[in-house]
């Protein structure tokens, strides 16, 4: 009786997400446009097919009911403390964070983590997740842009006193509002992810912080952690990208990720061009007129998460893809190079049976067709049961990201790649350091998908009698 005082994380995440999805329609009108597309993509796709990749992914995990509302957004934050009130924030909503992503080699002095909802039925209502990247001071070459941008980070606030006095009440109640709270809640944490139309640096500081690293003077010059895209889940990315195109949207160049599959894995990205807005800068006279790039557009297609067996291979053959198209002469074009990745990964076997069978993917499962009084073998192998019909199984989706993919969609709408390159000292990881600015651990990819996987055939297990609660 106690606990419904308080409003669930599950449904404070759907208001949550709708309240930034509106917000970002007002902001980008071009957003608005994009939702239309992938949802008539999606609801032509399916209807019409008979594709087994849209059914496994329809019947799988009911994708058709959460992806209305499917969307990942990111942002790029400054400082630790920024860092730690984020993780407070999407505590409040049941997002935690999941996996690191070291983006250095990349040539970009950043590294991130995912927040998002962890258990499948989190999931299954609104899988809202933030890519949510940090800047590394550590990497910065030149040493007074580094105090300049450092200088402008410590300075700002990007929380509400509002938010903070409500974060502080959430966490007396395990993490949990009340409904007049909540409101006020997702009021005040939209004011951290909006758009700020007047710059926290002159245009000076500003030009000074772009011409050393363009990633630098979109953390440190602004007076929030805009959301700099959010992304709608398609369930065919080449028809949704190809009707961009017709309406006019320039598209960029290459989907990232996996080529075209029968059964796809992991996910397929593209993204079309930032926008360049008009924004204020204070200057001595007052404010100045200039304009920044900041946001832009992606849509993604999402496959199945891969175990660690899976991305080994994914990673392998993916190298052995970009070896082959760095050898190639300049002239080769796009389609040449989608069809030696699309050659490559004739290795990765694609039939779902067989990426069972070889633990490539993880897979959820359920009693199959055949499960009602059925007699089971001692110690049976899961496999002996999916044969004869006992247990069915269906792909886990892919909730998280690619860092090379998030390099090539960063690195298409900074532009200048040359000065991306080179704008990071050096390219290590520092999984330790990204913990501790945010001040806890983040979760294992693996052990989140082989945990969903686990407890689905510890259920089965239970429903057909063969284990003990
Ligand atoms: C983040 C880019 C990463 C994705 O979909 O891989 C990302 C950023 O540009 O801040 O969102
Ligand atoms: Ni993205």
């Amino acid at each position: 009786p106690f606990q419904q005082e308080f409003v669930d994380p599950n449904d404070l995440r759907m208001t949550f997400s709708l309240a930034m999805s509106a917000m970002y329609k007002k902001e980008v009108p071009l957003y608005g446009d994009l939702i239309k597309i992938v949802q008539s993509v999606n609801d032509e796709t399916l209807k019409k097919s008979t594709d087994p990749k849209i059914t496994a992914m329809r019947n799988g995990d009911l994708a058709s009911e959460r992806l209305e509302f499917e969307r990942h957004g990111a942002i790029r934050l400054g400082t630790p403390h920024e860092l730690q009130t984020v993780r407070r924030i999407f505590a409040v909503i049941g997002m935690y964070p999941v996996g690191y992503y070291d983006l250095s080699p990349a040539g970009l002095p950043m590294h991130a983590t995912c927040f998002r909802p962890t258990t499948p039925a989190a999931l299954s209502r609104n899988p809202f997740r933030v890519f949510t990247t940090l800047l590394r001071p550590d990497l910065l070459k030149d040493a007074q842009s580094k105090d300049l941008a450092l200088e402008l980070l410590t300075k700002r606030n990007i929380f509400s006193p509002e938010l903070i006095e409500l974060l502080n009440v959430a966490e007396r109640q395990n993490y949990r509002l009340r409904p007049i709270e909540a409101s006020t809640f997702v009021r005040e944490s939209m004011k951290t992810f909006g758009w700020r139309p007047i710059a926290a640096a002159s245009k000076d500081v500003y030009r000074k912080l772009k011409d050393e690293h363009p990633i630098l003077a979109d953390v440190a010059c602004f007076q929030s952690a805009h959301i700099n895209h959010l992304t709608p889940r398609t369930l065919d990315i080449a028809a949704a990208q190809e009707r961009m195109r017709m309406e006019g949207l320039r598209v960029k160049e290459r989907i990232e990720g996996p080529p075209p599959r029968m059964c796809p894995v992991l996910l397929r990205q593209t993204s079309f061009l930032a926008l360049e807005e008009s924004t204020h800068f204070p200057g001595e006279g007052g404010l100045e007129e200039g304009c920044h790039k900041a946001r832009f557009g992606e849509i993604e297609e999402r496959g199945a998460a891969v175990t660690e067996r899976g991305r080994f291979l994914y990673d392998e053959l993916l190298n052995e893809a970009m070896r082959q198209i760095s050898a190639c002469p300049r002239s080769v074009d796009t389609s040449q190079k989608d069809k030696i990745l699309f050659n490559t990964f004739a290795r990765f076997p694609d039939d779902w049976d067989e990426l069972r069978r070889q633990a490539l993917v993880y897979f959820d499962y359920y009693l199959g067709a055949s499960a009602k009084g059925a007699t089971i073998p001692p110690s049976p192998s899961v496999e002996d049961l999916v044969a004869r019909g006992v247990l069915a199984a269906v792909p886990i989706t892919y909730e998280d990201f690619l860092p090379m993919s998030a390099a090539g969609i960063f690195q298409s709408n900074l532009g200048n790649d040359t000065k991306i390159i080179d704008g990071a000292a050096t390219s290590f990881p520092d999984h330790f350091g990204f913990q501790q600015a945010l001040g806890c651990a983040v979760a294992d990819l693996d052990t989140v998908y082989a945990m969903a996987q686990d407890a689905s055939l510890r259920r089965c297990a239970l429903e057909l009698g063969m284990a003990e609660d």
